[in-house]
């Protein structure tokens, strides 16, 4: 075995929890949603069984309305470890939050390494229920887009795209921060948008998980995601002899509805619901749709991609900030550095679109990055030095899988 997979190996072996893997045993000490699908893709080269585990606990905390929490978590976990904990949620074992959809695709590939039928006809229909609770409780601006109602949402959670809507929010306080005793401050959002983060999530959670309130964004990575579900959802129904064709539909209407609503000169923006305005930053999200074959402004998207703003090729990953705004910080978190995700995925769109040569440099990249770094949650794009927390889930996982699918890419 190579060494660096089997490094990243041991990371997400330290990381398993027995039905599940933590993104850290530090600073995420319990399930994540998205991380969790991320994770799958990289398990099922080493365990495909615990790669279905991983998804099956996930889906096992799915809400009866659908909704798959952001976070699941773990009772053997002592409260004060991570904020805002299961007492602050007040929803049981979860937090009421979604993340990204990633998990039909995740499925999908899990199947693909390991076909086992029974696993995909048992998460069918919960992924169906997933995807049906957000077209019809997040619709908010009647798009046919899915608008998120936090900024954890979208997973990319400090992400200057927000910082217009999160500026109607008044900050809370009195809570302690529990990030803090594990990362660098530098490497983490601000109190005072952490402050934003708790409100929201209060205000939400006293709605009944229910309402939107002062925040609510159109996010173009959100809803490229739900997209290229939708059409791994087709996939699976084929694979199961069930009719898919409702799924490519969902797909197309997404599609079609992000490229009239949130291009906008050469650029996926973010839409805040409640002025109707696009945000003006240029970030890794507007990069995502190009995980979407059919995609008909993907050579727009790509030159966006390697322009000055971005650099692809010649800076480590894909930044999750316009590399020439004012605010571009390489070190904090989503407003700057490389996150191996968002890479993955870019990788994963140039190749869609027939960019093989940029795709195999970025895709070497990743995983020369993430052996230097000891899989590090993020790097800074233009020295590659490693920020956040070390042995992260994801940044391991997707390792593994670049790794089995470009070989030739080994530290
Ligand atoms: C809040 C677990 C998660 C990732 C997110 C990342 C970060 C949490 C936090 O960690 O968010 O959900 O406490 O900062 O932004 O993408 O899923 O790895």
């Amino acid at each position: 075995m190579n060494v660096t997979r089997e490094r990243a190996a041991a990371v997400l072996a330290g990381n398993w929890l027995g039905a599940s893997t933590v993104p850290s045993r530090s600073l995420y000490p319990h399930q994540w949603s998205w991380d969790s699908a991320f994770i799958a893709f990289g398990l099922r080269h080493l365990s495909p069984s615990r790669a279905r585990r991983e998804l099956v606990t996930l889906f096992e905390a799915q809400w009866p309305d659908g909704r798959v929490p952001h976070i699941v978590f773990d009772p053997a976990t002592p409260p004060e470890a991570y904020f805002p904990g299961p007492s602050f949620w007040q929803a049981g074992r979860t937090s009421g939050l979604v993340q990204p959809p990633v998990h039909a695709r995740a499925v999908l590939a899990v199947h693909e390494t390991a076909p086992d039928l029974q696993f995909l006809a048992a998460l069918y229909p919960k992924l169906v229920a997933w995807h049906d609770h957000l077209r019809t409780h997040r619709d908010a601006g009647g798009r046919g887009l899915v608008a998120i109602v936090h900024p954890w949402e979208s997973g990319m959670d400090n992400s200057p795209a927000w910082d217009g809507p999160l500026s109607r929010v008044t900050p809370a306080t009195g809570f302690v921060r529990r990030d803090l005793a594990h990362g660098a401050a530098g490497d983490r959002p601000g109190d005072d948008d952490y402050g934003r983060y708790v409100r929201l999530a209060a205000d939400y959670r006293d709605s009944g998980y229910r309402d939107f309130g002062t925040f609510a964004v159109e996010d173009p990575g959100f809803n490229a995601l739900l997209a290229d579900a939708e059409l791994a959802l087709a996939e699976i129904a084929d694979e199961l002899g069930l009719p898919s064709g409702a799924h490519r539909e969902a797909a197309a209407r997404i599609e079609k509805a992000l490229q009239e609503t949130l291009w906008h000169d050469g650029f996926f923006f973010a839409r805040d619901v409640l002025t109707g305005s696009l945000t003006p930053e240029y970030t890794c999200a507007g990069l995502l749709p190009l995980v979407l074959p059919d995609l008909a402004v993907a050579p727009a998207l790509v030159a966006a991609a390697t322009g000055p703003r971005f650099r692809l090729g010649r800076v480590h990953g894909v930044p999750s900030h316009d590399l020439t705004a004012p605010g571009f910080d390489p070190g904090r978190y989503w407003r700057g550095p490389s996150w191996s995700n968002i890479g993955w995925l870019v990788r994963r769109g140039l190749v869609c679109h027939g960019e093989f040569a940029l795709a195999a440099r970025l895709g070497g990249d990743l995983v020369e990055i993430a052996a230097r770094t000891d899989f590090a949650e993020y790097v800074d794009p233009l020295t590659g030095a490693g920020h956040g927390t070390r042995s992260f889930s994801w940044t391991a996982a997707l390792t593994v899988d670049l790794l089995a699918d470009q070989p030739a890419a080994v530290a």
